[in-house]
């Protein structure tokens, strides 16, 4: 499965996480060799070479996890809306200093994970299926519906200047929903099944000349609202679809109403009134 120029040692952040946990178990049949950062101890491991428990933040400890690989997988940070300084420092900061750390020690590819959420206001396709026409571009404005996905914004801006001021290439996977199965009727449109993300993320570490480039993230689903263009010219091949789930999801859960507000977006519950967070 390991295409002859991929990264052989590659940095996962964010690998005790849902996400990190499926990919640190997938990847390695691409041929890479892993080494895991998270802040809080990967429990289950290790399945790498090298587990490493620190906060993005620390500088320090940020540069040692960094030196010597050939990439980096950016799973890490706050993955839902929460109090917007906590996102300041875990999505932000964190994914600043990650960025300083691989230019400060020669790292030429990054996979970073953006999220629908960054664009989680456009409205959703209505008809089904989405004639490919009205699939959603990755060049559409972006519309973040929460802080989470305002963040996610910034890091897809900070990979694009640090691709225009220190040439480090970076794929940025607008990931829908990353979970064993779908759960959800909107999944149904959105699901990325765990295969399909390894075989995406290891497009995004291998393809040539990427620059800094925008995909969304998802499986071949016959519900699908985006564009998949771009992850397919990386050479993602996407093999699973939520079809199978649709009947009882549909049957248990109603189709997805466009009047109701938490239906009528890409980013569906997250565009419906947050929470007051403390400051
Ligand atoms: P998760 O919340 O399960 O895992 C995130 C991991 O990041 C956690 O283990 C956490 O301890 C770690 N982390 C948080 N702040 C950190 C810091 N300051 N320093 C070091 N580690 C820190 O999230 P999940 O679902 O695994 O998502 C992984 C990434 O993919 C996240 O960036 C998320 O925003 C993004 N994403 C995930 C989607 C999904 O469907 N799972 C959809 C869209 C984006
Ligand atoms: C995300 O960005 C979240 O990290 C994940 O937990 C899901 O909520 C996903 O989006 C989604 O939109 O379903």
């Amino acid at each position: 499965m390991s295409a002859p120029h991929a990264p052989r040692t590659v940095l996962l952040t964010g690998a005790a996480g849902g996400m990190g946990t499926l990919m640190r178990r997938l990847l390695p049949a691409y041929g890479y060799r892993l080494r895991l950062l998270d802040l809080v101890p990967v429990e289950d491991g290790p399945d790498a070479d090298e587990v490493i428990t620190a906060d993005l933040c620390d500088r320090d400890a940020l540069r040692q996890a960094v030196h010597g690989v050939d990439a980096i997988v950016h799973l890490a940070g706050i993955s839902l809306e929460a109090p917007f300084l906590k996102i300041l420092r875990s999505n932000i900061e964190g994914t600043y200093r990650l960025y300083e750390a691989a230019r400060q020690e020669g790292i030429r590819r990054i996979v970073f994970a953006s999220s629908n959420h960054a664009v989680g206001f456009t409205p959703r396709p209505v008809a089904m299926p989405v004639p490919d026409a009205s699939l959603i571009p990755v060049g559409a404005p972006r519309r973040p519906d929460t802080f989470y996905g305002l963040s996610k914004g910034f890091g897809e801006d900070l990979a694009s200047l640090y691709w225009d001021l220190h040439g480090i290439e970076t794929v940025s996977v607008r990931i829908g929903s990353c979970f064993p199965e779908p759960t959800s009727v909107r999944m149904l449109s959105v699901w990325l099944s765990p295969a399909d993300a390894a075989r995406l993320l290891h497009a995004a570490l291998t393809a040539e000349g990427v620059g800094h480039t925008v995909v969304y993230g998802s499986s071949a689903n016959t519900r699908l609202w985006w564009d998949l263009s771009t992850a397919r010219a990386l050479g993602y091949e996407p093999q699973d679809d939520s079809e199978p789930y649709a009947a009882e999801l549909i049957a248990e859960q109603g189709e997805l109403d466009p009047a109701n507000p938490g239906h009528a977006h890409l980013g569906g519950h997250f565009c419906t009134r947050p929470p007051i967070w403390p400051h």
